[in-house]
């Protein structure tokens, strides 16, 4: 049987998607609770990592190698950079680099260390199945590189060389950790963010006033995405 993977980083981006299971057991395992159920057929775990990219791996690992998922979809919100998305609009990472891995020292480019790649891809076919999820409710999802480091950005000057080095359109704390562990243990995986901020000056702000309904927003869109696995999968 299929058993979906959910994570998110935070509580906040995982509360919105347990709300819409009517069970589930919680269990204790690596120093995290992970919340188990069946949901119309399947069977799903959902958890929040905790910030930033070591617990995402811990996290993510987990969920395949422990609990047995099969595919991972990732829920919550996002530091903006491409001017064209707004507070709440959602963003599809097409690919997702380490935006902070650094030994340029030793002429490598940015995010790259030997034996691993600067980028690594999103499953192709959730990315086509958000198309047609995002159709059927009549929104709008940017696709779009989304570069991950173990910081919170609020400065513009860290902004632009994050753009100059990797051309993201948005940044957050857990995306490509966790597009590491499912690209090496063959596991699909689709990361969705709503835009809770642009990660400038005003960031923190912006992000204490917007990252529930943000939050919200994606887990709304990564439950219709689940809805619609399930039923390609009957
Ligand atoms: C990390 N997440 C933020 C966690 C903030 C505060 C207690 C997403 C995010 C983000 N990450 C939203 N905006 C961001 C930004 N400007 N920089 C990095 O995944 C925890």
């Amino acid at each position: 049987m299929l058993k979906i993977a959910i994570m998110g980083a935070m509580p906040e981006e995982i509360t919105p998607i347990l709300e819409k299971l009517n069970n589930y057991k919680t269990i204790k395992y690596a120093d995290n609770e992970y919340y188990e159920a069946t949901y119309e057929g399947v069977e799903i775990v959902v958890a929040y990592s905790k910030i930033g990219k070591v617990f995402s791996t811990l996290t993510a690992t987990t969920m395949i190698q422990h609990f047995g998922c099969d595919i991972l979809l990732f829920s919550g919100v996002a530091g903006g950079i491409n001017p064209s998305l707004k507070i709440g609009d959602l963003i599809v990472a097409t690919k997702l680099a380490q935006h902070d891995l650094d030994i340029t020292a030793f002429g490598h480019p940015m995010g790259f260390v030997p034996g691993g790649s600067v980028f690594v891809e999103a499953d192709k076919n959730l990315i086509e199945l958000s198309k047609k999820v995002a159709k059927e409710l009549g929104k709008t999802v940017q696709e779009g590189v989304i570069a991950t480091g173990d910081q919170f950005v609020h400065n513009e000057k860290v902004k632009d060389n994050i753009v100059k080095y990797f051309n993201a359109d948005a940044l957050e704390m857990e995306g490509a950790s966790v597009a590491v562990v499912c690209n090496a243990l063959n596991i699909p995986f689709f990361i969705l963010r709503a835009i809770s901020d642009t990660a400038d000056t005003d960031a923190s702000f912006s992000f204490d006033e917007f990252m529930q309904s943000s939050a919200i927003i994606s887990a709304e869109f990564i439950m219709k995405m689940v809805q619609s696995i399930i039923g390609n999968n009957k």
